[in-house]
């Protein structure tokens, strides 16, 4: 796998230079799940797909940004689910974004995960890589090339309370819970990308990450292959846990459509138990 995230290494370069150097504005197109595509979208998308179409052990790619399954050599090991920009509506607003990437050995299924990774642009650019094996490692570009500087692990308990999703459409157990963790103390950090706002609880100890199925979006609105399946490998490894809002874990989710969703949570220990508690989730 070493030849995918060397890959990737590269990806991260060229993504940073695009979203420093050209145009943020509107595409005249849509992406598979009906949003409004950036240049930056297609962009990344693109450098994505040039920079594996030579990778001998990826068999396929799966974009966020494109309907289908993108085969590429007949013999490879891998299919590379990702999503090429993240949050990249927040580019022009400066705030910081990332790509993230499922590494997948047969059917795309959260058991078949077996790796995953996500690259940071913001005042560092970062990459972050989980196997299922260790703590997740975080290299930086330091002096033009990346180093790798520590590993993540979570506390048991953290002081971060990342809401995601439309308050209003909240179920009322669901927003009972977010005032509950407010009450005792939480500090809310939330961006509205997921990259950043994943990384950063995992990077300060741990807290909670929630978007949950709402009135507007029941089937939540993050997507499994390429969101949800690898954030939920990193908080594993990093000592968090990761479910859904029947308490199933998000690693063993098994998607019906490439693009299919799923209410997400990704916290601490004390965290998801207190989860747990206010959805009536036996554990
Ligand atoms: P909301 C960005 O559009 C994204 O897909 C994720 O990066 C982020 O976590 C989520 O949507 C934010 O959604 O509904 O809170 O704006």
């Amino acid at each position: 796998m070493n030849d995918i995230f060397e890959t990737i290494k590269t990806i991260a370069f060229e993504i940073d230079h695009v979203i420093k150097a050209e145009d943020v504005g509107y595409s005249d197109s849509e992406n598979s799940s009906g949003e409004d595509q950036l240049k930056l979208d297609v962009q990344s998308d693109l450098i994505i797909e040039k920079a594996f179409a030579d990778v001998a052990s990826v068999k396929a790619l799966v974009s966020e940004e494109k309907e289908g399954v993108l085969e590429l050599s007949p013999t490879g090991k891998y299919t590379v689910c990702y999503d090429p920009l993240d949050g990249s509506s927040l580019v022009d607003v400066n705030l910081s974004v990332g790509s993230i990437f499922g590494i997948y050995e047969g059917e795309l299924e959260g058991k078949n995960l077996v790796a995953s990774a996500y690259t940071v642009y913001g005042p560092r650019v970062e990459l972050i890589i989980a196997t299922r094996k260790g703590k997740p490692k975080v290299s930086r570009v330091i002096d033009g090339k990346f180093q790798e500087v520590f590993e993540l692990t979570m506390n048991e308990k953290g002081i971060f309370n990342a809401s995601g999703g439309t308050q209003q459409n909240w179920c009322d157990y669901h927003k009972t819970f977010i005032d509950d963790l407010f009450e005792e103390g939480y500090h809310l950090r939330y961006s509205g990308g997921m990259v950043p706002d994943l990384h950063q609880i995992m990077v300060k100890g741990g807290g909670i990450f929630s978007y949950p199925g709402t009135s507007d979006k029941p089937n939540g609105k993050l997507r499994q292959l390429f969101e949800v399946i690898p954030f939920a490998l990193m908080y594993e490894q990093a000592g968090g846990q990761a479910i859904n809002n029947k308490g199933m874990r998000l690693l063993e989710l098994v998607p019906s459509h490439p693009h299919d969703t799923s209410p997400c949570f990704f916290g601490s220990n004390y965290e998801i138990t207190a989860l747990r508690e206010a959805y009536g989730i036996k554990v």
